[in-house]
């Protein structure tokens, strides 16, 4: 990688939840996480290490309620900081796939960094808790991320039995289908890699879709 490595630091805090992400795309997979739900903390550490991110992320959430706006709200910071630290795309490979086998499990995921937030996400559990995590925002997590990171998404569990293979599978495949798509392919020399030139990695491609809860931000998302 070049000097300036690619990093993001998001802060997002509401009345539910305060999520703050330190994300460097081009980093070794150096992890610190703490979001108070500790499966939750397991798979974004595999998805970090996969990945190859280093990750500094803490969330402080309304776990006294449930885990769901704490889980939703690590995924559209972690979405958004994915998006800021990407910055243009110049030169990136934008989309790629990667396998993950997680002992029985094996899941595939496919993205397009395109700047257009879409999401195909077909992943069976076979009950309903894996730890404090309800299986049903393990989907909801990665509909925030690419909410937020603009990016297409599809991810298939082809195998499993056990649901924490499952789970890790799938953040690991997505991990490294993310990575392998954000590298720098030297052939592309810096080029916006979209027959519409900029057009499509700049903000503003959200068409109509809004998060929840609207963001307090530290700074602003685009300057
Ligand atoms: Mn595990």
């Amino acid at each position: 990688m070049g000097v300036n490595p690619r990093q993001a630091t998001v802060d997002r805090e509401t009345r539910e939840t305060r999520v703050t992400a330190g994300l460097v795309i081009d980093g070794r997979g150096e992890v610190r996480v703490s979001t108070g739900i500790g499966m939750l903390d397991h798979l974004l550490s595999a998805w970090a290490r996969h990945g190859l991110f280093d990750l500094e992320l803490r969330a402080e959430g309304d776990l006294h309620i449930d885990p769901h706006h704490t889980t939703e709200d690590v995924g559209l910071v972690l979405g958004r900081a994915f998006r800021e630290a990407l910055g243009d795309g110049a030169g990136i490979r934008r989309i790629a796939e990667a396998y993950a086998p997680m002992d029985e499990a094996l899941a595939l995921a496919v993205v397009d960094l395109s700047g257009r937030p879409y999401w195909d996400l077909r992943l069976e559990f076979a009950g309903p808790m894996l730890g404090e995590l309800p299986v049903a925002l393990i989907g909801h997590f990665w509909r925030s991320f690419a909410t937020e990171a603009r990016v297409t998404l599809h991810c298939r569990l082809l195998a499993g039995e056990d649901d924490h293979h499952r789970a890790e599978a799938v953040f690991k495949a997505i991990g490294r289908a993310l990575s392998r798509a954000a590298e720098i392919d030297p052939r592309r020399a810096g080029e916006i890699p979209s027959t519409k030139g900029q057009a499509a990695l700049r903000p503003g491609g959200l068409r109509g879709i809004r998060t929840p809860n609207q963001p307090v931000m530290s700074r602003p998302l685009y300057r």
